[in-house]
């Protein structure tokens, strides 16, 4: 048995109920062969990927809090400490009903990755509960970021671990975080990334995902001889990155035609009005159902989902496995030639192998989604030296870091004969500095 097989055979057997950690590893590992088999003994040797698999810590805790009828609820939360050998933990924390150990997990495997590509010293790490902010009051909201905090705070630190956003945690979530956890330790430091701009946040810092997810989107179009102006891109999802995703997408000179929520889609064959948009959902923070009052010429779905319509490109930018096979299939047959991942694994494995196979270009989430962790490491960077830098200069080292992302996956995939595979490449890069680190330092 292959050393590969042999660690997925463990994992397996070992956690047989985390469906989504397995499937982040899965995808690594497997990809990782070429590099695996080219260095086996000093990798078995060092038992490589037995220990990269592993989280260094995970922490699970109790979060009580009391809603607004004066009832006490209970939720769990959660920070897995998983890679630290390029720098401090660094990964977000998401509030979501359906969050659990796998989950959080996977994503914070293939934060060790991301954040490996984007060339700045942080290490992999994610945290959430399965909380959902969606239909609470804000004071419920803060009650129970006081509550999750008031574990979190002992755990953490700008050294140490930096939690930031992800799915249902933005800045309300991220400002009544950082509230309790300076109240609680006295100190002002740059503990958690996506803060404010009165109180140490960085300029782009809320744009980063999705603007980064453009930046290497056109990247990797360029360097197949072809670019984003007049092409019509389907989007998933309608929070951060799917808004700030369909901002840049159109700046660049693209029609965005679809967003969704978990409720619906919507389909606005004349392009998204972001401005609507972002009334309904970074305002109001309801429905996307909302739209078709802006726009009535626009059709809100229920039914079905927005790979459906024809698109030139496709950046899922919602959540885990929302792209499957007959999501692939439909995007193939209507003409689709880029698909890039906005979101953290949204695409399934054997949905990402037909699109592959059948020659559209695939940019995968740890390195197409990695510019808000970047960002955030610029945010920290920032907060280090105590001085804020102008939204300029940020997103030049944004767009900097985006292109140096897209080089080194495709570097990496020509280096092991499999041009134009940016999985590999991305998993190869990332895995790469990761494992000279664990490597120098010892055990
Ligand atoms: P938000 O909470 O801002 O938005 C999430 C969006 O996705 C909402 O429209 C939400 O709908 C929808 N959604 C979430 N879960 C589901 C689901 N199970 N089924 C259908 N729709 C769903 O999160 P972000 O935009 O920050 O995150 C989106 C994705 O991007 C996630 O995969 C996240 O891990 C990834 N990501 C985020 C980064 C960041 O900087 N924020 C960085 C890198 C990746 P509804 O409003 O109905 O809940
Ligand atoms: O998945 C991700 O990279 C994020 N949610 C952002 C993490 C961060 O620390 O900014």
């Amino acid at each position: 048995m292959s050393y590969v097989s042999e660690v997925l055979d463990k994992i397996s057997k070992k956690y047989p109920e985390q469906a989504e950690f397995r499937q982040a590893v899965k995808e690594v590992l497997e990809s990782l062969s070429p590099v695996i088999e080219a260095n086996e003994e000093k990798y078995r040797k060092e038992a490589v990927l037995e220990r990269i698999v592993e989280p260094e810590r995970q922490i699970m805790f109790r979060v009580p809090w009391v809603d607004d009828n004066g009832q006490i609820q209970v939720n769990t939360g959660y920070r897995v400490q998983f890679n630290n050998a390029i720098g401090p933990y660094k990964g977000g924390l998401r509030f979501r009903d359906n969050v659990s150990l796998s989950i959080i997990k996977f994503l914070g495997f293939e934060q060790i990755f991301k954040n490996s590509l984007t060339g700045l010293p942080i290490g992999g790490g994610k945290g959430g509960s399965d909380f959902d902010p969606k239909g609470k009051s804000d004071r419920e909201v803060m009650a129970f970021c006081q509550s999750f905090m008031t574990e979190l705070y002992r755990h953490i630190g700008a050294d140490v671990d930096v939690p930031a956003g992800d799915i249902g945690v933005g800045a309300r979530e991220i400002g009544y975080m950082y509230g309790q956890y300076k109240r609680i330790t006295k100190t002002y430091e740059g503990v958690l990334t996506g803060k404010g701009l009165s109180y140490g946040g960085s300029l782009v810092r809320t744009q980063a995902t999705g603007y980064g997810l453009l930046y290497f989107t056109d990247e990797m179009l360029r360097s197949n001889g072809k670019d984003l102006k007049g092409k019509t891109v389907a989007i998933s999802g309608a929070g951060n990155v799917a808004i700030y995703a369909t901002e840049k997408a159109t700046q660049l000179g693209a029609k965005v035609v679809t967003l969704s929520d978990s409720t619906g889609w919507i389909y606005d064959a004349e392009g998204i009005d972001l401005n609507a948009v972002k009334e309904i959902k970074e305002v109001k923070r309801a429905r996307l159902s909302e739209y078709t009052n802006y726009r009535p010429n626009a059709v809100y779905h229920t039914e079905g989902n927005v790979w459906e319509i024809p698109c030139d490109v496709a950046l899922p930018c919602a959540t885990q496995n929302e792209l499957n096979l007959d999501d692939a299939k439909k995007l193939v047959a209507n003409g689709c030639i880029a698909v890039a991942e906005g979101a953290n694994m949204p695409t399934t494995l054997d949905a990402t192998k037909y699109l592959q196979e059948n020659h559209v270009l695939f940019g995968p989430g740890k390195a197409a989604n990695a510019g808000g962790v970047a960002t955030s490491a610029l945010e920290m960077s920032q907060n280090s030296e105590r001085l804020s830098w102008t939204f300029e200069e940020v997103d030049k080292k944004l767009q900097d870091i985006m292109v140096n992302i897209f080089r080194k996956l495709d570097d990496a995939a020509k280096r092991y004969h499999m041009n134009g595979d940016y999985v590999v490449g991305a998993n190869i890069a990332g895995f790469e500095k990761v494992v000279e680190a664990m490597i120098a330092q010892g055990l």
